[in-house]
């Protein structure tokens, strides 16, 4: 599934964000920076050691920000890495600080050039965010702020089961 936002296209679709061939793909990290699992462990995993020795240099990033490395011997060229809110009931600031990493990712990418990316659904795996909420907030957020970046070409969304992949259209329906 696409459609447009502004300039850019955005994408829906399910799949493995390694195999991502946009210029940069997003990894749900956490503040240390230092590895995990889900799409954090196969970054890592499929990325080589260059990945984690350039995070140990940045040393760290708060929940709601994003920072920029390299993409090792991925096929995309860099890594964003962006740490969702762990959700706790959603009275706590978790839809704020899930658009901020939105949002960052989208300036850090406008930054370095970058033309193409593809993000996961932020925060609802270990960290527990219901994805019916969380993909509304995701999409709105990207959809919102491509408006200040037309450089920005092509946003994907990856999706990792057919079933997340649903919800995600749902909001992309429920938002036109
Ligand atoms: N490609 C695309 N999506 C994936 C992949 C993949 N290869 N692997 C998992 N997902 P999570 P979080 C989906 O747990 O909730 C790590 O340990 C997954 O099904 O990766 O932000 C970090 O180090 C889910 O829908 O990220 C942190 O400690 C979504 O990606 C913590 O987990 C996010 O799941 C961050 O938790």
């Amino acid at each position: 599934m696409e459609f447009q936002a502004g300039k850019s296209r955005v994408v829906i679709k399910e799949g493995d964000i390694v195999r991502e061939e946009t210029e940069a793909i997003v990894n749900a990290a956490n503040e240390t920076l230092l590895g995990g699992g889900g799409v954090d462990g196969a970054i890592h995993r499929v990325g080589g050691p260059q990945i984690l020795e350039e995070c140990k240099k940045i040393g760290g990033c708060k929940t709601g920000n994003a920072v920029i490395t390299s993409g090792g011997r991925l096929r995309a060229r860099y890594v964003i890495h962006t740490v969702g809110p762990v959700f706790r009931g959603g009275g706590r600031g978790e839809p704020e600080l899930l658009a901020s990493c939105y949002r960052r990712s989208l300036e850090v990418a406008s930054t370095q050039g970058i033309k193409s990316l593809a993000f996961p659904s932020i925060s609802t795996g270990a960290y527990n965010y219901p994805i019916e909420k969380a993909s509304r907030i995701a999409i709105k957020t990207v959809v919102d702020c491509l408006g200040n970046h037309p450089e920005i070409q092509e946003v994907r969304f990856v999706l990792f089961s057919s079933k997340d992949f649903a919800v995600y259209q749902d909001a992309v329906k429920e938002l036109k």
